[in-house]
């Protein structure tokens, strides 16, 4: 069974491993890397990553570059959300956003240094080394697509051209979140897979569980917007009504949203019963997400 614990203490000492403390001329950069990722977030990313890998058979360890590399694309993602020229949101993690702290130019910098960092620790010597460079080769390039024009960054787009767009509708919503949200938990789930060298039928099915919970975990998301509280939340509510951004929330209402979360929820659990392994853990982690409070 996957030791959450133990995983998320290894997670947290690589991602601080990976960014120079030393003196050294681009030292503010690091120190804004560092302010932004080692804040303590869910990392429900890397744990998704560790559990798959285990679930299909191998060591979570084995996961370890991976998993750190979809953290630090996802802080990336926040740290460029924040900016003034998307969100302008002035809290993250409970902290400063960074743009508040470092100021736009470095809080970019910032953003496309971990982005690029995630490259670099995905196909590192030690990961290569573990894995296989088979395995590096295919999760550099679900990682490359999924946070990218046909994922994140694709469902970001869309999620800017719907804001005040009383034409969009539960089909374009859906576009969206599948790109800004779920992507990338596609992502975590087959690089999870992948360093576990899994088969093709174990690949498509971590793709079915994260498709649910991505949509489950962005339309929460949606929800807490409302009803969540922002201190539990270390991030500020009511943006997505000041934003005039359409959501399913705004166009549902709270309750029938909530359903939905329930529906995506169970469809993702569903697609563990492909895996012959203890898929407990990752069962009860959906049902976890879709009533969390942060
Ligand atoms: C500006 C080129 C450019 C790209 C930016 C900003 C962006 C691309 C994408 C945004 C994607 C985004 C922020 C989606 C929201 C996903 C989401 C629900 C984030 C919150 O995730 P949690 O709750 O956060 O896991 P923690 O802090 O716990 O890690």
């Amino acid at each position: 069974m996957f030791d959450e614990n133990a995983y998320l203490e290894e997670i947290e000492a690589l991602l601080a491993a990976h960014i120079p403390q030393k003196e050294s001329l681009q030292a503010r950069l690091f120190e804004a890397e560092r302010y932004s990722l080692l804040a303590g977030g869910k990392r429900v990313r890397p744990l998704l990553c560790g559990a798959f890998c285990v679930l299909c058979g191998a060591e979570a360890g084995r996961s370890l570059w991976f998993a750190s590399a979809v953290e630090m694309i996802h802080t990336y993602s926040l740290i460029h959300d924040d900016l003034p020229c998307m969100d302008d949101d002035d809290l993250r993690r409970g902290r400063p956003s960074n743009h508040k702290v470092y100021g736009e130019a470095l809080a970019l910098l910032a953003g496309d240094g971990l982005l690029t960092k995630a490259f670099e620790t995905l196909s590192c010597q030690e990961a290569r080394e573990t894995c296989g460079s088979e395995a590096v080769a295919r999760a550099v390039n679900c990682l490359a697509e999924k946070a990218g024009d046909h994922g994140m960054v694709g469902g970001q787009v869309i999620d800017l051209n719907t804001e005040k767009n009383e034409a969009a509708g539960l089909d374009v919503l859906q576009a969206m979140d599948e790109g800004k949200t779920a992507a990338l938990i596609e992502a975590a789930c087959v690089l999870g897979c992948l360093a576990a060298h899994a088969g093709e039928e174990q690949i498509r099915a971590a793709r079915v569980y994260a498709h649910g919970l991505g949509l489950a975990f962005q339309i929460r998301d949606d929800i807490l917007d409302v009803i969540g509280d922002k201190n539990t939340l270390g991030k500020n509510t009511g943006v997505d009504v000041q934003n005039g951004r359409r959501n399913y929330v705004s166009l549902l209402g709270v309750e029938k949203a909530q359903q939905l979360v329930e529906s995506y929820t169970e469809q993702a659990v569903q697609a563990l019963s492909v895996f012959p392994g203890d898929s407990t853990y990752l069962a009860e982690f959906a049902r976890r997400l879709a009533c969390r409070m942060h």
